[in-house]
């Protein structure tokens, strides 16, 4: 089980993933693995952003995430998209809750990490280090990278 701190050794934790063929996944203790994690690219002027990704527990306990830092982020909120009469809206989720061997997709339309104030132009092809804060106060960090792809008009014409 690797630990890692600091983003320069999660890039460099990433860079070895990758050289080894398990695409952008990254363990931590709590078993959260974080797989197909991307960024919508925005404007370069855009005070936030989506992140999607897909949260898998391996392990054989259940986990709960708390939430999300990133260096690049002046924060990061875990969204869930919600329809109320007939509009979609966001709500804060305050935690996301994996049973074992559960996983929980964040999407376009549905559950996203909402990225807010960046720190730097994310242009496309960018790659960034995102960490999850799990209740047991370990944490998984994981490498997002920032994909130009049209914004649907479900996503985030609200903000
Ligand atoms: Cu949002």
């Amino acid at each position: 089980m690797w630990r890692v701190s600091g983003v320069w050794a999660g890039r460099w934790f990433a860079a070895w993933v990758l050289a080894t063929s398990f695409m952008s996944t990254v363990e931590a203790a709590g078993h959260l693995v974080v797989e197909d994690a991307w960024i919508r690219t925005a404007p370069p002027a855009a005070a936030m952003r989506a992140g999607y990704a897909t949260l898998r527990n391996a392990g054989d306990a259940p986990l709960v995430v708390r939430g999300a830092t990133s260096e690049v982020f002046g924060g990061v909120s875990i969204h869930a998209t919600v329809i109320e009469n007939g509009m979609a809206r966001m709500r804060e989720l305050p935690q996301i809750l994996l049973a074992a061997g559960e996983s929980v997709s964040l999407e376009p339309g549905g559950k996203h990490l909402m990225l807010m104030r960046p720190v730097r132009e994310l242009e496309a092809g960018a790659k960034l280090v995102i960490r999850f804060e799990i209740e047991d106060g370990s944490s998984a960090e994981a490498e997002f990278v920032v994909r130009d792809t049209a914004a649907s008009a479900d996503d985030h014409a609200h903000h």
